[in-house]
């Protein structure tokens, strides 16, 4: 009897935690440090060299905002290259979908959020900031990229973590992008949702940020943040997938986590009920 009843209190306790672990810290497919969920890219996937070479994104969330981390050798202006219409081949625009569907299927209804944070690309919203109602465009054609996601992978590209190791293989991106046209920049029909606050590799820093843990960190780190609230989105816990390409097609990465918006108090409540949990399994254990 004595017995049962342990294992049935034990059972109870087990169940309590999954469910204080699902609801407050959303699926994290992505690779938890210090606060950060990171997506490592491959590093022998930037088609034209280190200077379009992506190593990683990072992303983590604070009670009222979202910051992105990014590094690879893509400066935040761009590089210059003759190809490319403008001579200039810079970041395409991070797209965020909290949807559940493919890219493709959000894209089409216009259901996804996206970020233009580099001034000078070619994005096809006028100024940087964070918008909703978004549909992909592509501008791989004026910047000497590629014509299509199935290109780039059949030019020597198909390797372990080419959109990073939440989409780590290219079946797993065809499933998500498809394999035709690379959407990699916000198209002219979105709606401006709010203002982005540009982050140095210094801010990231003592943000926390830490590409070297995953010895991932590239000649460029670069960031940005945005307000949970200006998403718009009922309150509640939401899955993401991040993705980002440059503006030729040349790379590409994703980050597949999870996020409370806006979730003021509710989350620190749970999670200190979760450790006071925890705490006391770990005494029971010891004894
Ligand atoms: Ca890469
Ligand atoms: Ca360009
Ligand atoms: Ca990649």
């Amino acid at each position: 009897m004595k017995t049962s009843t342990l294992k049935k209190l034990i059972g109870t306790t087990v169940a309590s935690l999954s469910l204080i672990s699902m609801s407050s810290f959303p699926a994290m497919a992505g690779q938890l440090h210090n606060e950060w969920n990171y997506g490592i890219d491959s590093f022998s996937d930037g088609s034209g060299g280190e200077s379009y070479n992506i190593r990683g994104i990072a992303l983590k969330e604070t009670t009222d905002s979202i910051l992105v981390a990014l590094t690879g050798g893509m400066p935040i202006a761009g590089v210059t290259n003759s190809g490319a219409m403008d001579k200039n081949i810079g970041w395409g625009d991070l797209f965020l979908n909290f949807t559940n569907k493919n890219f493709t299927t959000a894209s089409s209804q216009r259901s996804l959020f996206g970020v233009r944070f580099a001034g000078t690309n070619d994005s096809k919203v006028t100024t940087t900031g964070l918008y909703g109602n978004v549909q992909g465009a592509s501008v791989t054609g004026v910047n000497h990229g590629y014509s299509s996601l199935q290109q780039y992978y059949n030019s020597g590209f198909d390797k372990a973590n080419t959109q990073g190791t939440d989409l780590a293989t290219k079946a797993a991106a065809y499933t998500y992008f498809g394999q035709g046209t690379i959407l990699n920049v916000i198209d002219s029909g979105a709606n401006q949702l709010g203002s982005i606050q540009s982050l140095t590799s210094t801010e990231l820093k003592n943000q926390g940020l830490d590409f070297g843990f995953f010895n991932a960190t590239g000649s460029q780190t670069l960031g940005f943040s945005f307000k949970k609230g200006d998403l718009g989105l009922a309150d509640g816990n939401y899955d993401y997938m991040a993705s980002i390409f440059v503006e030729c097609g040349n790379d590409g990465v994703a980050l597949k986590g999870g996020v409370s918006v806006p979730e003021p108090g509710s989350l620190a409540g749970l999670a200190l009920v979760g450790l006071t949990l925890l705490g006391g399994s770990r005494l029971y254990k010891s004894h």
